[in-house]
């Protein structure tokens, strides 16, 4: 079992969404409008966002597990008001209908949408009304992983880890990386509008989302997730589910619209020798790594499920959002006639977002494979057995055994 467990709760314009978090320690500085919110308001920004995140304006309301600046080791809960909630009382009331009052008002949904959820989740959970799936599966309850991801940067920070990420590619629009990227990734990328580090290829993704919208249709693409300072040891080689890389893949896999993830140098190792792949071991690495450093970082920081000490490298592609204001052809689920699919309001493009709630995926992951080889019921004790290990990687570094 995880020593770190978090669920989220909540309807896309329903009244609030929920995120709960167990398992951090005791003792860990956290407050809500420095650490959360700051998070939240990046998951709403980006280029190509919709008017939904005009009515929003994203905060998290501390509900347990925190008194007085501190965590308490307990269940913590916050809450995430929707504001949109005013505009769709009547369609989101978790009340009975008014048999009097106008059907419009319920905002029924009869024709799924291509991509979406709508189809398949009314055939599973034996629903009429589209809207009963939609509005969980809407990518909206992501607010809610990042108020936990959140949380587990705080307590990665406290430990020397930090998870950023930044936008590769927008469409058919590539950007072109520098041969290192900067030590403070957020700082670079956060203030442009799709979170990238290449400034005329950013123009140009611009371009492709505005056409995109011309023309009623919507676009996906890559970002990467990087965390620095994680140290060599983190997950197992020794089972399936213990293995760091398979989990953090399961947990980015997980993210709405996410349809695949590379780690390191991914599918493009598949396409290369062996020799050009694999990361030589040298005698220069940094006390993380206990002194064993390596020149590249193809393995983008998992080797046989564990970690090596080298940044971990993540990186995910998403699919255009699934809703078109050019219509795909769809089927009536009241008659089975064939008609075009239903509109929602939505994004042309959310992939700035995405890399957020990215970062967020990845730290639950790596807050909880910390908790798992560190413990610790306060921040003070996870603190002594995370020196302990440093302290025993120093005494490991090349040559010291003799
Ligand atoms: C989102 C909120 C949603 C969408 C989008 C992301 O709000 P609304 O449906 O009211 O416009 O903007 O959701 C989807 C892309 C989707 O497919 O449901 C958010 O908070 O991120």
């Amino acid at each position: 079992m995880s020593r770190l467990r978090f669920h989220t709760a909540g309807e896309s314009h329903g009244k609030a969404l929920i995120a709960l978090i167990e398992g951090i320690p005791a003792g860990l500085s956290l407050e809500a409008a420095r650490d959360v919110d700051p998070d939240l308001k990046r998951r709403q920004g980006g280029y190509g966002r919709g008017r939904r995140m005009q009515i929003e304006s994203d905060t998290a309301e501390v509900l347990s597990g925190v008194r007085l600046g501190e965590t308490l080791g307990s269940p913590i809960a916050m809450l995430i008001r929707n504001r949109d909630f005013q505009n769709w009382a009547t369609a989101m009331s978790a009340d009975p209908p008014d048999p009097e009052g106008n059907p419009k008002a319920l905002k029924r949904v009869h024709l799924p949408r291509p991509g979406h959820a709508d189809l398949v989740g009314v055939l599973k959970y034996d629903r009429r009304d589209a809207r009963d799936v939609l509005e969980r599966a809407s990518a909206r309850e992501t607010a809610s992983r990042v108020a936990c991801g959140a949380v587990a940067k705080r307590l990665l920070d406290e430990l020397g880890v930090r998870v950023a990420s930044h936008v590769v590619s927008i469409g058919p629009v590539r950007a072109v990386l520098p041969d290192s990227l900067p030590q403070d990734l957020n700082g670079a990328v956060d203030s442009s509008p799709l979170r990238t580090l290449d400034p005329e290829a950013e123009a140009r993704m611009i371009e492709c989302i505005d056409d995109a919208k011309e023309s009623g249709d919507t676009l996906g693409g890559v970002f990467e997730v990087i965390a620095r300072g994680v140290p060599v040891g983190l997950g197992s080689h020794v089972s399936w589910n213990t293995k760091l890389d398979g989990r953090l893949a399961g947990a980015l896999m997980s993210i709405q619209a996410i349809k695949g993830v590379e780690i390191g140098l991914g599918f493009e190792g598949a396409r290369r020798p062996g020799s050009q792949v694999h990361d030589p071991i040298e005698p220069s690495g940094g006390p993380r790594q206990a002194g064993y450093g390596r020149p590249s970082n193809g393995a983008g920081g998992l080797e046989g499920g564990i970690t090596t000490g080298m940044p971990l490298v993540l990186r995910c592609a998403m699919k255009p959002i699934s809703t078109l204001r050019t219509r795909l052809p769809s089927v009536d689920l009241r008659d089975g006639t064939v008609r075009d699919a239903a509109v929602e309001r939505s994004d042309v493009c959310a992939v700035p977002a995405a890399a957020v709630v990215g970062e967020a995926m990845t730290a639950l992951v790596l807050a909880d494979a910390m908790l798992d080889k560190f413990g610790g019921d306060s921040m003070a004790e996870l603190h002594r057995n995370f020196e302990s290990y440093v302290a025993y990687l120093s005494r490991r570094a090349p040559g010291a055994d003799e």
